[in-house]
């Protein structure tokens, strides 16, 4: 019997999937993240891995876990597998692509407006009795119409956001990318700019590219410095490509009006962390793709990339094709 280890409890779609398939599933449920020490004894007694969440699958677990005949994550972002290190032993990764965009892209959008008009911090101030009396010039936020939404990274997520930003308040679409995206440019009437001129240029700027060498620590303080001071940083792809303490000082110096983020470095992040008292922040414990219908469908997703992998078919989100080929 073909024995998978799940690393969280996942959406019940995606288990009765795997059980009809007739695999015997060991399910970590312990309420702590699994190290991984732990999580490669556990897969040396199974066959296939389902990965919920960001463990770490780095050379060092596939050296040991060079037994595994399929890794299935439940995620679109993999900064966390060593790629190179599974195809070297012909194991085939998969992610889940295009089901979460929608989910995502509405909590950047969340973040534009709650950082836009200090929703959060103007909740807390109601909870410790601030609310006090009418003031016209105070409690003033920043309006999102006809402004320039620049997006780091336009693919799947960021033409979402982007579709959206456009149809609800008109914004103006700038991008940049490693390769241009000719498709989303005439779909969304998006220019592509260099990235000076997306921090120089964009009013809101929202964060939508992989965490990569390239990639990290890319928005430090010498990019917040050329950004607008009205200018609002949104980030939802992965903590890593921000710098937080230049964050932190980017906000307190008003050198930008504020951030919001749905990822942090590291996660979770702690209670006692100044961003969550700084004015015009909202920070969200990494939620864009949790809701009802995008989890059901990751799960569903992980689960049939699974399934394809032990009955010897090619995973449909296949992340290393080159696994498949006779010279590898
Ligand atoms: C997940 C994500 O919630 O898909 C991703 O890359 O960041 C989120 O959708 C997270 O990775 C846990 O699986």
């Amino acid at each position: 019997m073909i024995k998978v280890l799940i690393t969280r409890k996942i959406p019940q779609r995606g288990i009765q999937l795997l059980e009809e398939a007739g695999y015997k599933l060991t399910i970590y449920t312990e309420k702590r993240s699994l190290p991984q020490k732990e999580l490669i004894e556990l897969c040396k007694n199974n066959d296939a891995l389902l990965s919920a969440g960001s463990n770490k699958l780095n050379a060092h677990f596939f050296e040991e876990c060079s037994h595994l005949k399929a890794v299935a994550l439940m995620s679109v972002g993999y900064d966390n597998v060593d790629i190179e290190a599974a195809t070297s032993y012909k194991i085939p990764v998969s992610n889940t692509p295009d089901v979460l965009s929608n989910a995502t892209s509405d909590v950047a959008f969340l973040l534009m407006l709650a950082v836009s008009r200090n929703a959060f911090q103007m909740h807390k101030r109601i909870e410790r009795g601030g609310w006090s009396f009418f003031e016209p010039t105070a409690n003033l936020g920043i309006e999102l119409k006809g402004k320039t939404l620049g997006v780091f990274g336009l693919g799947r997520i960021g033409v979402e956001l982007a579709k959206k930003a456009k149809a609800a308040y008109d914004m103006n679409v700038i991008y940049h990318n490693r390769n241009r995206n000719t498709e989303a440019e005439e779909i969304l009437d998006a220019k592509y700019v260099s990235f000076d001129q997306l921090l120089s240029e964009s009013d809101v700027l929202s964060v939508h590219a992989n965490l990569s060498n390239e990639t990290k620590n890319l928005f430090n303080g010498s990019a917040f410095e050329k950004m607008k001071r009205s200018a609002l940083f949104i980030n939802t792809a992965r903590g890593g490509l921000h710098n937080e303490a230049d964050l932190i000082n980017a906000i307190q110096d008003k050198t930008i009006w504020g951030a919001g983020l749905d990822v942090t470095n590291p996660e979770p992040m702690d209670k006692d962390n100044p961003l969550l008292n700084l004015p015009n922040v909202c920070v969200l414990p990494h939620i864009g793709s949790a809701t009802e219908e995008t989890r059901d469908k990751m799960a569903v997703m992980a689960a049939d990339n699974l399934i394809a992998a032990l009955s010897n078919k090619v995973m449909p989100q296949i992340i290393n094709r080159e696994v498949y080929s006779s010279n590898h």
